[in-house]
């Protein structure tokens, strides 16, 4: 167990590669990073039936649990352990396991609203937001949604409408402005050496740089 020595948060709207970049920053620093999916930390909301839990707007920062996050951020920045919370998108809720998680050296944030809550964005060394243009993010949601979640066409469409567009406009693409960085398309292999290169500068300070390690960029999953 470690005090992490960099926390870097990263967001972006639905389907803009967020997950990609983050797994690509995990893979490039070579040791274990701490990963913190967003979507882990959506309120509990078993005392709702099916149908309401799938009319919830997931796209509003109310959805979240904002309290909890920080919580298990600052106990992880504190060299903590925490029990975090696992997040099943076919029921629309959290499932009932929570899973140790570990601090390591590097804590990775991601999700629609990493930038959003100011205590948290204060605790994060590096800001970044990866900005991906509106349709080929509905086209990748369409993909993952249908394929992977097994959603209808339909209702994949109607809710981006409905809720994903609006949300997205008002909430989540102001936070670019939060961002100390903003990276074009997820799965940019410079952009993603730069943030590397950052990281490791400010390790090198503890004495734990991950220089000289193979650097990879894989293309962007469905996720
Ligand atoms: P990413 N989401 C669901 O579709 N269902 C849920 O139960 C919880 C979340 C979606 C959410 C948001 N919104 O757009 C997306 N809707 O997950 C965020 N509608 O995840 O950043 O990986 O796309
Ligand atoms: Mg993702």
């Amino acid at each position: 167990m470690s005090i992490p020595s960099f926390a870097i948060g990263i967001a972006g709207g639905t389907g803009a590669g967020k997950t990609t970049v983050a797994r690509n920053v995990a893979d490039t620093v070579g040791e274990p990073v701490t990963r913190i999916p967003l979507d882990n930390y959506y309120e509990e909301l078993s005392h709702l039936e099916y149908e309401q839990r799938a009319d919830v707007n997931y796209d509003h920062p109310d959805a979240f649990e904002w309290e909890l996050l920080r919580e298990h951020l600052e106990s992880l920045l504190l060299g903590q352990s925490v029990e975090m919370p696992q997040y099943d998108f076919e029921i629309h809720n959290r499932t009932d396991e929570r899973i140790t998680v570990e601090p390591s050296d590097v804590i990775v944030l991601e999700g629609i609203f990493a930038l959003f809550d100011k205590t948290i964005r204060e605790m994060l060394d590096l800001r970044v937001y990866v900005m991906t243009d509106a349709d080929v993010r509905i086209l990748r949601r369409i993909e993952r949604d249908v394929v992977e979640r097994g959603r209808d066409l339909e209702g994949v469409i109607e809710q981006y409408l409905e809720t994903v567009k609006p949300m997205h406009e008002q909430f989540v693409a102001p936070t670019r402005k939060q961002a100390d960085v903003i990276i074009p398309e997820g799965a940019n292999r410079m952009a993603v050496d730069l943030l590397i290169d950052k990281i490791d500068a400010e390790r090198e300070d503890e004495g734990r740089s991950s220089a000289g390690r193979e650097r990879s960029v894989d293309s962007p999953t469905l996720e």
